[in-house]
C-alpha cells in the first residue's frame, strides 16, 4: 500500500517513516506531502521554547497528559541541538516525557538541528503537516530559542510558550533580542525555587512596556508552573485554549495561515532554485569554473552568482 493511504488509515508506522523522508530531504518526500497537503490546516501548533534545562520537556509531558485527558491527541516534534543523531534525541526525550511516551494518543518524534538540506524550518513544518494530515489535533515543537533557524522553527507555531525559570542570572536579560518578543504565553516554570515571584514581576514589567502588544488585543498572560510536579500545566493549557479562541474568533488564526502559505511558497522557490543551481554546479564545467575564478580572486562573487544564476535559468527557465 502507499504510505500516504497508510497514513491516512491511521499507520504509525508510515507516519514515521514519511517524517523520515522529509527529513533526510527525500526526493518523493514532495509527491507525498502534495497529497496530503489538503488534509492540513486542522491542527493547532503550539511551540514551546526557552534556554536549555528550563524544563520544556517536563512541561510538554505534563500538558500532553492534560490535553490527554480532555480528549485531544498529541503530536510532539523535539527539536534537539545537541544530538547529531536522531536516535539519541529521542531517547533522552522519552525518559524525560516518560508518562506519555507509551499512549497510542501521543505521537513524539526528535529531529537533529543539523544536516538537513532543506533547513530546519522547512523539515519541521513538514513534519508538522504530516502530523496534521494524520489527525493529531495538537502538535508541540520543542526548540532551545537560541539560533536563528531555531526562531523560525517557533515562528511557525499558532500558540508560543517561552519558559523561564528563575535564578538563570539576570533573568530575561540573557535571552537572545528577539526572543522575548516571540511568547504568547510566558512560563515562569520552576516556581518551587527562590526568585519565582520576582521573575514574574519582571516578566510582567517587560510585557507591560512592550509597544508590540499594545497594538495588540492579546494580552499575554504569565502562568506558573512547577513541571515537575505538575503543578500549573492546568492552567497552562487553559491559557493555551483562550490564546487559540482568541485567534480563531479574531480572525489572527486566518491571517497568519494565509501569510504562512505565502511565506512557504516562496521559501519552497528558494530551497528549489538552490536544487537546480547545485545540480549545475556538479553538472556543468562552465559553472564550475565561475566558482573557481571567485575562490581564485580572479572574480568577484556577486558577478559569479550572477552568471551561475543566468547559466542555471537558461536551461531550466520559463
Ligand atoms: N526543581 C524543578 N526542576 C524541574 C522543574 N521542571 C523541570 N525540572 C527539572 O529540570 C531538568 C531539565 O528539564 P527538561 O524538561 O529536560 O528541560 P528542557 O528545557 O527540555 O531541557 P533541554 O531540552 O535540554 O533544553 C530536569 O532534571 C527536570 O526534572 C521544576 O518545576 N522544578
Ligand atoms: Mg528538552
Amino acid at each position: 500500500m502507499d504510505l500516504v493511504k497508510e497514513l491516512l488509515a491511521g499507520s504509525v508506522r508510515a507516519l514515521s517513516r514519511l517524517i523520515t523522508l522529509v527529513e533526510n530531504g527525500a526526493p518523493d518526500a514532495a509527491r507525498h506531502l502534495i497529497e496530503l497537503y489538503p488534509r492540513t490546516g486542522r491542527a493547532h501548533v503550539v511551540g514551546i521554547t526557552g534556554s536549555s534545562g528550563t524544563g520544556k520537556s517536563t512541561l510538554t509531558d505534563k500538558i500532553t497528559g492534560v490535553l490527554r485527558d480532555r480528549g485531544l491527541t498529541v503530536g510532539i516534534i523535539a527539536v534537539d541541538p545537541s544530538s547529531p543523531f536522531t536516535g539519541g534525541a529521542i531517547l533522552g526525550d522519552r525518559i524525560r516525557m516518560g508518562s506519555v511516551a507509551l499512549d497510542p494518543g501521543v505521537f513524539i518524534r526528535s529531529m537533529a538541528t543539523r544536516g538537513h538540506l532543506g533547513g530546519l524550518a522547512g523539515a519541521t513544518s513538514d513534519a508538522v503537516k504530516i502530523l496534521d494530515a494524520f489527525g493529531k489535533d495538537i502538535i508541540i515543537v520543542e526548540t532551545i530559542g537560541v539560533g536563528q533557524d531555531e526562531v523560525e522553527v517557533v515562528k511557525a507555531a499558532d500558540t508560543v510558550l517561552l519558559v523561564l525559570v528563575p535564578g538563570l542570572g539576570d533573568g530575561i536579560q540573557s535571552m537572545k533580542a528577539g526572543v522575548m518578543e516571540i511568547g504568547h504565553i510566558y512560563v515562569v516554570n520552576k516556581c518551587d525555587r527562590q526568585g519565582a515571584d520576582q521573575l514574574v514581576r519582571e516578566v510582567s514589567a517587560r510585557l507591560e512596556q512592550d509597544q508590540r502588544l499594545k497594538e495588540s488585543r492579546w494580552e499575554p498572560p504569565v502562568v506558573r508552573t512547577v513541571a515537575s510536579m505538575g503543578q500549573g500545566s492546568g492552567e497552562l493549557v487553559d491559557a493555551l485554549m483562550k490564546h487559540r479562541a482568541f485567534m480563531e474568533e479574531t480572525g489572527a488564526l486566518e491571517e497568519l495561515r494565509k501569510k504562512r502559505a505565502e511565506e512557504e511558497t516562496l521559501f519552497i522557490v528558494e530551497r528549489e532554485i538552490f536544487g537546480l543551481v547545485k545540480k549545475r554546479l556538479s553538472l556543468d564545467q562552465d559553472s564550475a569554473k565561475i566558482l573557481k575564478r571567485v575562490s581564485e580572486h580572479e572574480l568577484d562573487p556577486y558577478t559569479a552568482a550572477k552568471k551561475i544564476l543566468e547559466h542555471t535559468l537558461k536551461d531550466n527557465g520559463p
